[in-house]
């Protein structure tokens, strides 16, 4: 079957049999694509209601645990299921033994668009707001791109793009490990905190699926790193070794020779060795804390090193553009004002560590938090009570959340979030520098659908506050 413009051309993959394991959001999606492209998909998944939904889009379910795998070309794996920790999927035991070949849907991508550039982003944190800043700024600068992978968009429904065409990727430590030959032009990676260590056998496993990013790369490709922990500053020194491009580190802790970094409120360009003054922090509400210093000096070195030549208009349009991102719903979403009054939806937050970066970025917090607590609740964060003027508690955790913020922060049981909202808005009223926010460190279930439904029902809260005013470019994902 021939492509239509802007389709994915996978007619390589005409009449092969291919299994997908997995038929979730990237399975269902590259085993409808490869259908269409006249592959003989085989899908599999070991929920029956999964299977019964593939079904009803004419997806012929294969129980793959008893197919003839030295029949079968590859096998399409979804990145949540293991290949080694905690256990080896007898699926992925059998395609092994047949020697068939195991990838993800994003390996096709780069298959099925060999000509197009790519960007791979990869880190603990901070990946999908450096993934959406950087297709953002290429998006206003007009160039041809897509943003896909872990983030949402799986690889297989995006646009082609043509040979000038830029995907980028953000990239899990599930999804590295299932791309065998997919080389970046611009390999990222962000940083390395402890993180999925049941799938990856500890640490070791982890770091070793992060640095995978880096894998194949030569001298017409270029690598971006922080070096602001152990994990990754230790990469960026074994990459350093090969013969890149370009190699830049990227650091939030002062000068960085060489590299991109955060100075006194600016991020500063020094890899002409100039030590050029890019953009000043605090100019990006919809960006506040050090984290998104690492996350906007990061994109800024990603777009500079993926386009050919940087002018001092294309320059001035980058920075422009990072001004004018509205950051990511749910993630220290900028909501708007009343009067000096701050709204900002973190609902993403659904654990302490992820609450701890909110939590850091500002001061006189109006905090709502609470719903299903994760083990430890909000004992690690301690070091950032002093920012909270007041806790309005909601959900399961209020009562644990009140033990532990007893004596240090003053508390009121809310229940729900509109009352919560509510109180915290007439609390803040008339304190200078305040900010209302929405950072649970909990997961939403107790009485949401999930943590969008959470957001979107503060943000429905906020518009209806009387005199609030909406940010200028802030709400969109
Ligand atoms: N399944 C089995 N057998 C198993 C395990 C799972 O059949 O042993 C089936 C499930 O029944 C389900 C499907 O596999 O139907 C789920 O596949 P999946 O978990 O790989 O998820 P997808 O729905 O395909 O979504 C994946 C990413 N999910 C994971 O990596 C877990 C999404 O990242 C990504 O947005 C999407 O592809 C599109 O590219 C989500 C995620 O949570 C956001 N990522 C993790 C993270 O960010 O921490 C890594």
């Amino acid at each position: 079957m021939t492509a239509t413009p802007n389709m994915l051309d996978l007619s390589a993959y005409d009449d092969h049999a291919i299994a997908v394991l997995g038929l979730g959001v990237s399975g269902l999606s590259a085993a409808s694509e490869l259908r269409r492209a006249g592959a003989r998909v085989l899908p599999w998944d070991d929920n029956e209601n999964r299977r019964n939904g593939a079904a009803a889009r004419g997806l012929t379910p294969c129980n793959l645990e008893t197919a003839e795998f030295g029949d079968i070309d590859m096998l399409v794996l979804s990145p949540g299921i293991p290949q080694g920790h905690p256990h080896t999927h007898p699926v992925v035991a059998r395609a092994r033994d047949a020697k068939c070949e195991i990838l993800c849907d994003i390996e096709l991508l780069t298959r099925a668009a060999p000509d197009a550039r790519y960007i791979g982003i990869t880190g603990t944190n901070g990946k999908s707001t450096t993934t959406a800043l950087i297709g953002h700024i290429l998006s206003e600068l007009g160039v041809a791109s897509a943003i896909g992978g872990n983030i949402g968009a799986p690889a297989l429904s995006l646009d082609a793009l043509g040979t000038d065409g830029v995907y980028v990727l953000e990239l899990s430590s599930y999804q590295l490990d299932l791309l065998p030959a997919a080389v970046f032009d611009v390999a990222v990676l962000l940083n390395i905190t402890p993180d999925h260590l049941d799938r990856h056998g500890g640490m070791d496993g982890y770091v070793a699926a992060k640095r995978r990013v880096f894998d194949g790369q030569s001298a017409t490709q270029s690598a971006i790193v922080g070096i602001d922990d152990t994990y990754a500053k230790s990469i960026f020194s074994e990459v350093q070794a090969r013969d890149l491009a370009a190699m830049t580190p990227i650091s939030t802790r002062g000068v960085c020779a060489g590299g991109i970094y955060l100075d006194a409120g600016w991020i500063i360009d020094d890899r002409a060795d100039n030590a050029e003054q890019i953009i000043e922090m605090r100019t990006l509400p919809a960006l506040p804390g050090d984290h998104n210093a690492q996350n906007v000096a990061t994109a800024y070195g990603a777009v500079t090193a993926i386009l050919k030549s940087i002018t001092t208009e294309i320059r001035a349009g980058i920075i422009a553009s990072i001004a004018r991102f509205p950051g990511l719903a749910h993630r220290q979403e900028l909501l708007g004002t009343k009067g000096p009054v701050r709204f900002v939806n973190d609902s993403k937050a659904t654990n302490a560590e992820a609450a701890a970066h909110a939590l850091a970025a500002y001061e006189n917090i109006y905090w709502i938090a609470g719903g299903i607590a994760k083990d430890g609740g909000i004992a690690a964060l301690g070091p950032f009570f002093d920012r909270i003027r007041h806790a309005f508690l909601i959900g399961d955790a209020a009562e644990d959340f009140e033990a532990t913020l007893k004596d240090r922060v003053s508390t009121t049981r809310s229940g729900d979030l509109a009352t919560a909202t509510q109180q915290a808005t007439d609390m803040a009223a008339g304190d200078d520098n305040a900010v209302v926010l929405l950072s649970p460190a909990c997961a939403s279930f107790d009485q949401f659908p999930s943590f969008e439904a959470r957001g979107d029902a503060f943000r429905t809260a906020v518009a209806a506050i009387p005199g609030f005013v909406t940010h200028a470019t802030g709400g969109a994902a």
